[in-house]
């Protein structure tokens, strides 16, 4: 069948439509904390610093979009007019004391406007603020061992299997569920020291803008400040061996309240804790 231009226009633009749909219908159905089908923006932020970084990336996006667009007007503009047959006879200027000033001066000005904002998040970052709560987060091949030491709690937080999975009720994410997860509470500043048990593992989560490799015989330091209650999942982000796909990290940020009630239910050696899958969900309001 032979398609005229025109119905292979409006064919394409079928085509289009419904890639936008499905674009915008997926990061529509976006949760707080995971990832969502055909996502194409950063994860929801969940802690400032991840606010800062998601406002930096649209800033750097916009700011290169308009210089890309720029550029290629002033090519459109060189191959339409000073082509050989529009412009026969080219001129010989050489210098342009205004231009060679204004393109040197420009791109620096351009150049510290991005500097400045990126060094503050930088500091913001790296420069740790006094924290609430201190967690070591050990990586194993190939799960976690989270350590309070000022509370005297150690947990090891294996994935999920299918089987254990497909049992529960509200089944977390495949490949991110875990056992037993963290739990912190909301509003508060937490410090993660990461090292790795064996090989270099990488503790992330990406709503929190931390990602930071656990090192064997180094002791890494981050730090997040969870703004929303919710379940946030993260992934060891460092090629570890063979299960580095099967050891995520799972982060419940919950009230005051329910983080004591947590910390005296973990310390009298109870099992059905708000760390584990069922063990209570973390309510959704403060
Ligand atoms: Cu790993």
């Amino acid at each position: 069948m032979k398609m005229s231009k025109g119905q292979i226009g409006r064919r394409l633009l079928g085509l289009t439509v419904a890639g936008m749909a499905l674009v915008a219908g997926g990061t529509a159905f976006a949760e707080l904390g995971q990832p969502a089908p055909w996502e194409w923006k950063l994860q929801e932020a969940g802690s400032p610093v991840m606010e800062n970084i998601t406002w930096f990336h649209n800033f750097l996006f916009v700011l290169i979009t308009v210089i890309t667009l720029f550029v290629l007007a002033l090519l459109v503009v060189v191959v339409v007019k000073f082509n050989a047959r529009a412009n026969p006879v080219p001129s010989r200027t050489t210098h342009n004391t205004l231009i060679e000033v204004a393109w040197t001066l420009i791109p620096v000005l351009i150049l510290v406007g991005i500097a400045v904002p990126s060094f503050r998040l930088l500091f913001e970052q790296l420069d740790i603020p006094k924290a609430d709560l201190t967690i070591k987060a050990t990586g194993n091949q190939w799960n976690w061992t989270y350590a309070y030491p000022d509370d005297k709690i150690e947990y090891t937080s294996i994935m999920l299997s299918q089987e254990d999975r497909a049992k529960l009720a509200s089944p977390p994410p495949r490949l991110l569920g875990v056992d037993h997860s963290l739990v912190v509470p909301i509003n508060k500043v937490v410090r993660i020291q990461t090292t790795g048990a064996d090989v270099i593992h990488s503790f992330a989560v990406p709503a929190f803008g931390i990602k930071i490799d656990s090192v064997p015989g180094r002791l890494n330091e981050t730090w997040f400040k969870a703004t929303k209650l919710g379940v946030y999942y993260g992934q060891c982000s460092e090629l570890c061996g063979k299960d580095h796909a099967f050891m995520p990290i799972v982060v419940k940020v919950v009230n005051d309240q329910d983080y004591d009630n947590w910390k005296k239910c973990v310390q009298s050696n109870k099992d059905d804790c708000i760390d584990a899958p069922q063990g209570g969900k973390a309510k959704q309001s403060s």
